[in-house]
């Protein structure tokens, strides 16, 4: 029989996909123009790019998703009875992708007959189709909205629903892939939408030993190399590039210091590359590198004042058993 979803609500509001074509000409345009030449890691995830980030999330070296659903997992019961201690709430879950964490606690509070709704937010329509489809399956008995558009455009859906109570979901570290200033701004737009009794959930990666950061951003069998070269292949098949791929290569650094891992790709051989949808050449020098993306590691104190520069304060640390990645659950201040 075939199933009936709720309408989407698409954010994006594009007629075509001319206005993300033009934008994203201009950000690698821009990027590349650079004396440090710079891609934005969000464009990372197109259907090929979703696809391997699957993969890493599989992968040994990748600890960050075990151990978030093993966080989840053990705390699911609690985390549920937070959630619905004030009645009626939204849960929206912004970038669900394919919400396999998400569901532990969505069966926990179908379990405890706890009543809200869930509003899923991707980028990813086709994702959305598919978990709106899959949560009919498995659990009919919640209902859902997906939402199809970026954190930012979430933002509205939020600012239309500004009276009514809210559980925020930013899980699996996402927030480590802004920039600190992006950060604050972001968290603090969801907070200007949250009123008291509303809570954010946030899965932080915390600081631990280099070595197994580094792997997890490296790993043996070459798939995290693969995902970030995966841009330029991207560029090539969406924007008319000529990057020859196989002459460039992976290249992943931590600095403990700072707790940032950042990931490039670099060039191996002095080249020219032309992308005509940005009516321009970019020139490499052998070895050049182009900086691709930066992941977060955070101490608590860290998390503990993002969260109160925001208009934040923690309510309760959930960490998993090596005390490697913690969800932190917020309440508005
Ligand atoms: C989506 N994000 C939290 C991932 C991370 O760990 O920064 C993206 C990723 N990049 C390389 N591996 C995974």
């Amino acid at each position: 029989m075939p199933l009936t979803l709720a309408p989407m609500i698409e954010l994006s509001r594009k007629q075509d996909g001319s206005q993300d074509t033009a934008a994203f000409a201009r950000d690698v345009a821009d990027g590349l123009s650079q004396q440090q030449k710079t891609l934005p890691s969000r464009y990372f995830y197109d259907g090929a790019g979703s696809r391997l980030f699957q993969q890493i999330m599989d992968l040994p070296e990748y600890y960050l998703t075990r151990s978030e659903f093993e966080v989840l997992t053990n705390n699911r019961q609690t985390m549920a009875e937070h959630f619905a201690r004030e009645g009626f709430f939204h849960l929206i879950d912004l970038g669900a992708g394919d919400a396999l964490k998400t569901k532990i606690l969505l069966r926990e509070l179908a379990r405890q007959q706890s009543v809200f709704d869930y509003v899923p937010v991707d980028i990813s329509g086709d994702a959305m189709l598919e978990l709106s489809s899959s949560l009919q399956e498995e659990l009919p008995e919640v209902k859902v909205e997906a939402v199809v558009g970026e954190y930012f455009q979430a933002l509205e859906w939020l600012q239309e629903h500004k009276a009514e109570r809210k559980v925020v979901l930013f899980l699996g570290s996402n927030i480590g892939n802004f920039e600190y200033q992006e950060s604050l701004e972001f968290l603090g737009s969801v907070r200007s939408y949250l009123q008291a009794g509303d809570r954010l959930l946030m899965g932080v990666d915390l600081r631990k030993n280099p070595d197994v950061i580094l792997n997890a951003y490296d790993d043996a069998a070459g798939v995290t190399a693969a995902f970030n070269l995966n841009l330029l292949h991207r560029i090539n098949r969406e924007l008319g590039g000529d990057f020859k791929v196989e002459q460039f290569c992976h290249h992943a650094i931590y600095n403990p210091l700072e707790g940032v891992m950042r990931s490039f790709l670099v060039s191996k051989v002095e080249q020219q590359v032309q992308i005509r949808e940005t009516g321009k050449t970019f020139s490499f020098e052998a070895w050049e590198a182009i900086h691709t993306e930066n992941s977060h590691k955070y101490t608590l104190r860290q998390v503990e004042e993002l969260g109160s520069a925001c208009g934040f304060k923690v309510e309760t640390v959930f960490y998993d058993s090596q005390r490697g990645f913690a969800d932190v659950l917020f309440t508005v201040s």
